[in-house]
């Protein structure tokens, strides 16, 4: 199987990838990715060298360069390139139009013109909205995005469906819940706390810290994306969530007392604008395809404080921006010695 990963040096793409090469030894991957402040080379430092796997750097939003990377044949793409932070869709929605909506709808042309098999797209579950304190989305929950970010992927999620229903595509859909775990951009709640509790710099926690979000271990949504690659139904759809329910506050309080710091840190600032209140999957068919989260929460966050805690090094350049210096400098140079190896 030849896949092609967009998005691939990012959080959960990167898991896929790792995934992918360790437990499919037939597959091969070529990773699509520009590189946006979000993408770091360094989360795929242990398969750079790997003869199964290629880089491109490139933007899904050009057309040239990517009907170009699908000339070699391909039997499937996994779409994660996104821009994935709502605040910053909530700062300025562009970015998110131009690569969530067109970059989709470029790679769905590309595609189709080389009759790639299968696309698989990866969305989210914030395209449903916002839950009160019971219920749950399922897969036929109506498409009620409430930020810029969720807006811009299920106007993507609308287009994939569009290429399976007008142009025949093996196209589907995951929508998966929160994610959390190793190599996450320390932007979003976990690493952010994580990473501020460590150095004793306040928690931002907004409004009362009472939404609710449904928490998924990283690697339990790329087994699951890799279930739906191999066995989902062309035109469906399947939600991923491990059903794991918290309110941000306890997450905060959970990592606090992991890291044995003091509830002082916790700051209750002004609350985000059109802040959805909670999310909550039903993944009954990812489940009836055979997949089941392997990690509980407590176990996920206690794995993820003590990824955090060995890898300073990591994040601490990610925080700095200096990350960025790893694919002129130290990639490069180790792609060129093992390719004269
Ligand atoms: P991320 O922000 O960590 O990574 C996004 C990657 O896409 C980066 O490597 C970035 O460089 C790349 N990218 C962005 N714009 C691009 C462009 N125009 N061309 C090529 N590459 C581009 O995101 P993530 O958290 O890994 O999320 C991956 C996907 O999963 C996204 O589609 C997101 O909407 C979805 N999702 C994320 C979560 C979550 O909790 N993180 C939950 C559900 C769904
Ligand atoms: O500093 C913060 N303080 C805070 O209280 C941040 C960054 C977040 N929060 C709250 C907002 C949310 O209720 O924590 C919750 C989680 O926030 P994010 O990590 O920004 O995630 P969320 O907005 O829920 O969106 C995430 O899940 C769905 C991902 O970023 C999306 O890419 C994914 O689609």
């Amino acid at each position: 199987m030849k896949l092609l990963v967009t998005g691939g040096a990012g959080f959960i793409g990167s898991a896929f990838i790792r995934l992918v090469l360790r437990e499919r030894a037939a597959w091969s991957v070529v990773n699509v990715d520009t590189l946006t402040y979000a993408g770091n080379l360094e989360n795929l430092a242990e398969v750079e060298t790997n003869s199964r796997y290629q880089f491109v750097k490139a933007d899904i939003t050009d057309g040239k360069a990517i009907q170009e990377v699908l000339s070699n044949g391909l039997d499937a793409i996994v779409h994660f390139a996104a821009e994935s932070h709502v605040d910053r869709s909530i700062q300025d929605s562009h970015p998110f139009i131009a690569t969530n909506v067109l970059g989709t709808q470029i790679l769905l042309d590309a595609a189709r013109a080389r009759k790639v098999p299968r696309f698989l797209h990866i969305s989210t579950d914030e395209v449903y909205g916002s839950l009160g304190e019971t219920g749950h989305f399922t897969e036929d929950s109506p498409l009620q995005p409430n930020s810029p970010y969720a807006a811009t992927k299920a106007a993507a999620d609308l287009l994939v469906r569009a290429a399976f229903v007008t142009h025949k595509m093996g196209a589907l859909i995951t929508r998966s819940s929160n994610n959390y775990g190793p190599y996450q951009f320390p932007e979003k709640l976990i690493p952010l706390m994580i990473t501020n509790a460590m150095d004793d710099q306040p928690l931002p926690v907004y409004g009362k810290g009472e939404n609710v979000r449904d928490w998924t271990y990283v690697d339990d949504n790329a087994r699951g994306i890799l279930t739906v690659l191999e066995k989902g139904k062309d035109g469906e759809v399947y939600n991923i969530g491990a059903g794991e329910e918290r309110r941000n506050l306890e997450i905060c309080e959970i990592i606090l007392k992991e890291l044995g710091k003091s509830r002082s840190l916790l700051r209750f600032v002004t609350d985000r604008p059109g802040h959805d209140w909670r999310y909550a999957l039903k993944s009954d068919k990812v489940r009836a395809l055979g997949w089941s989260p392997a990690l509980d929460l407590p176990r996920g966050l206690h794995q993820t404080v003590e990824w955090y805690k060995a890898q300073r090094t990591w994040w601490e350049r990610v925080k700095s921006g200096e990350y960025k210096n790893y694919y002129e400098q130290a990639y490069g140079r180790r792609l060129q010695a093992a390719r004269a190896r």
